[in-house]
Parts: C-alpha cells; structure tokens; sequence
C-alpha cells in the first residue's frame, strides 16, 4: 500500500477546486468565477491505482489586501513545505503572468507543473505555454482540462506512482475530511457567489451558527449595511434561492435558515477570522 499528500497550489482561478473535484469524482471543494473562492485548505481523499491520495485544495496565492488574505496566503504557503508532492496549476487560458511566475519560482524542482483549462485554448497555445514551462525545469508537465476530465486519470497515474509506501489514512468511502459545518457554511457561499457581482463576492462569509439537525442556522456576513438588501433580493427572493438550492445538496428534511449580518470588519478582525474558522 502507498499513501501520501499532494497540495493544489496556484493563483486564483486557475482551477484548483475544480480539478480536487475531478480527482475526487465528487464535489468537495466550492468552485466559482470568482477569485478567492476557496479560503481554507480543503482535503479531498482518492483510491487510485493502489495508493490513497489526500490532494489538499488551498486558497489562490495572491497580493493580500486583508488579514484574511494574509493567512489565506499563509495557508497555502505552509501547505506547500507538509506534502509529498506538489502540484502548480496555470491557467491556459489566462496565459503565464507575473503571479504565476513568482509561484513557479518558489515551488520545489520535484512539482509538477498542470496547465489547465486545455479545453479553452488551441492546441498551438498549449504548444507554446508547455515549452515557456518546460524552461524552469520541474519535475513533470501535464496539460489537462478539469472541467471535461481530460488528462485527469493519467496525472492520476503519475501522483500514484510517486506516492512514498504507506498505510491507509482515512476510512474507506470517505471523500473529505472537512467537518459538516464547515461544509454547509461553504454551500451557502457557493450559491451566493452565482448571484453575486463585482466587489461582494468578497465581502460574503458564512458560518453556521446553529447546528441542532435537522435545524441548521447559517449566518451570512456583510460588510456594509448597503450589502443586506442586495444578499436578500427583492421580497426575499435571492435568499430563498440560495435556501432552495443548498437544501438540494443536504439531507433530506434538513431544516437550512439564512440570516443576513454586517460585520463591518470581518476580514480584518483576528476574532471574526477565527469564529468563521480561518484562523487559530
Ligand atoms: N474552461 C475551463 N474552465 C475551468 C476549468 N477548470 C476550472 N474552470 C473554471 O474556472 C473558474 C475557477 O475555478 P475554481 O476551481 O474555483 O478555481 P480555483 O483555482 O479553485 O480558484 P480560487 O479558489 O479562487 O483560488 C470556474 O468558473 C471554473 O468553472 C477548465 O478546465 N476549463
Ligand atoms: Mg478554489
């Protein structure tokens, strides 16, 4: 038997999420158009080919604006120095930028490099991204695209085969290892997210403030009493679509109430960062 770890590192929006999910063949990490979807590491547990992987899903390195965008950074950072291997998704379709330059530069001569989003892109552009690549000089080159699954299974192959021998970690069937809450909280986010334009994507958190099952309370941040009416809709509307939407997702007869809060400085207080789990 082998096991070990490998971390999705990358800017954000490259598809970290949504190629754990691919990996996994469940959703277990929140995806969205936006950047900065994902806020904690997020692991994702998958049997292939004789060994057990944990991919382990981070936030998107990026320039941190906020307390919350230091530790997300930090998150994804320390990640990088606890696994086996590590894994630097590019976008194709966004090209090779200055962010992904600093990542290559920092990231370990054994990682391997994902260009993703394949299936946007001609060929010729990945002809020509996977050859700038190839200069740095790591480890392996892989061009993939999460979204159809294509080249998934063989990049599962070449994580499997650098697996060091190990025991199983986690129960079988299991796919994730993050706690319930957590998980509920993050569902009501995601179908915020959809609604959601311009500068509130960022400015949502979420956190169950009551579990009691089959009651659920979910708590929904703002940051600025302007921002209610909008998370709320007209009569409720956006509100009851997000409750309808997450419901589907959950135990059936799971009870989900969404209350709106502002929380003027969220991002940046230590304490509110810890209550919705994002910091010590
Ligand atoms: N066309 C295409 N789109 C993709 C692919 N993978 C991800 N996307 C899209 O890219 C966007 C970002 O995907 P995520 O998986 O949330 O990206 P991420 O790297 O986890 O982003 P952060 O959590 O913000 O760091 C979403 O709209 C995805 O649907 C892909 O292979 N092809
Ligand atoms: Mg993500």
């Amino acid at each position: 038997m082998r096991s070990g770890f490998v971390s999705l590192v990358g800017r954000p929006n490259v598809g970290k999420s949504t190629l754990l999910n691919a990996m996994v063949g469940h959703k277990v990490s929140i995806v969205s158009p936006h950047p900065n979807t994902t806020r904690s590491r997020i692991r994702g547990i998958v049997d292939h080919k004789g060994a057990e992987i944990v991919v382990v899903d981070t936030p998107g390195l990026h320039k941190p604006k906020t307390l919350l965008g230091e530790k997300m950074n930090e998150t994804a950072t320390e990640v990088i120095g606890e696994v086996d291997l590590v894994l630097v998704l590019i976008d194709a379709k966004s090209g090779i930028g200055r962010g992904d330059q600093m990542i290559l530069s920092r990231a370990p001569s054994s990682a391997f490099i994902v260009l993703n989003k394949c299936d946007a892109v001609k060929p010729k552009a990945i002809l020509d991204q996977l050859s700038v690549l190839g200069t740095f000089g790591f480890e392996d080159y892989f061009a993939i695209s999460s979204r159809t699954g294509k080249g998934v299974s063989e990049l599962l192959d070449a994580i499997a085969a650098k697996m060091p021998d190990g025991p199983k970690l986690f129960p079988r069937s299991m796919v994730s290892d993050t706690p319930k809450q957590m998980w509920v909280a993050d569902l009501v986010r995601e179908e915020l997210l959809k609604m959601a334009k311009e500068e509130l994507p960022h400015s949502i958190a979420t956190v169950v403030s009551e579990w009691d099952p089959p009651l659920v309370r979910v708590e929904i941040l703002v940051e600025r009493e302007s921002q209610k009416p909008i998370v709320i809709g007209k009569g409720g509307e956006i509100l009851k679509a997000v409750g309808i939407a997450v419901r589907r997702q959950l135990p059936k007869g799971t009870r989900l109430e969404l209350f709106v809060k502002v929380d003027k400085n969220w991002q940046g207080s230590s304490k509110s960062l810890s209550r919705l789990g994002l910091m010590p």
